[in-house]
């Protein structure tokens, strides 16, 4: 009786315990952004129907992990930095196909796609190391990880991608436009946490700021931001027709 009235399948989230908090809320988040691209994504034309359906495997698969991060963090108050990467280096490639997918109208072919993913798994995987294995080099995994990142900032802001757009033109550049802003500011959100986060040379710059709050914040932001410019792009571009 005793283990029965002590045992409970929920966790207490203590008033100041904000990374718990933003787990919850992120979850709850995510699910709710599923359920809504999910079910928008009949209404709209044939050629969008794909890419509204990986913005909800997007926020569905963050959905997922967030409701086992927040119960590892309730159990052990660590950061679930496994499934957090396994997180991401499912979301992240979903996001590069992203590009892909609106660029398709100009002719994007498979290996703009496949350069995208190769170099988001290349910045997740030397991140997760710097993070989780070798974190006295963590300065060094990151370096790494966020010439990655420059090199995808680069190629949609500025290479092969930014090209596609602009002879796209109209709602899929200006589509193409927003998301090169998530990724340049918004991902950018990233490297913060980690260096909140980790051992180096860089230590108290961002101290004060807890990792996981950031990577929370972060995820909500990206996730459901480039899934709502999805959403808007496809609404745009089947109310020209009509
Ligand atoms: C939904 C999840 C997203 C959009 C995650 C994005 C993650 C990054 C852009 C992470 C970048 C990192 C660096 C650029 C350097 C330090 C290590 C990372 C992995 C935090």
């Amino acid at each position: 009786m005793e283990l029965l009235t002590n045992f409970s399948w929920v966790a207490k989230i203590a008033t100041d315990d904000y990374v718990g908090f933003t787990f919850f809320v992120g979850c709850m988040a995510m699910m709710a952004a599923s359920a809504f691209f999910f079910l928008s994504m009949n209404s709209f034309d044939r050629k969008w129907r794909t890419s509204i359906l990986v913005s909800g495997l997007i926020t569905f698969i963050a959905a997922v992990h967030y409701w086992y991060m927040r119960d590892y963090w309730a159990s052990f108050e660590e950061s679930p930095t496994f499934f957090r990467y396994v997180d991401w280096v499912l979301t992240v490639p979903l996001m590069c196909v992203e590009f892909f997918l609106i660029l398709k109208v100009a002719g994007a072919k498979r290996s703009l796609m496949w350069r995208l993913i190769f170099l988001s798994v290349v910045m997740l995987v030397t991140g997760y190391f710097g993070e989780a294995v070798n974190r006295d080099q963590a300065w060094l995994w990151g370096l790494v990880s966020g010439i990655a990142y420059f090199a995808i900032v680069y190629d949609i802001w500025l290479g092969s991608a930014k090209k596609l757009a602009e002879s796209a033109g109209g709602a899929v550049l200006s589509a193409h436009k927003t998301l090169c802003w998530f990724v340049l500011v918004g991902w950018a959100i990233y490297p913060i946490g980690y260096m909140a986060g980790t051992p180096g040379w860089y230590e108290g710059i961002f101290s004060g700021l807890d990792m996981d709050v950031i990577y929370n914040i972060g995820d909500a932001v990206n996730k459901i931001g480039f899934g709502l410019v999805i959403y808007n792009l496809a609404v745009k571009s089947s109310s020209d027709k009509a």
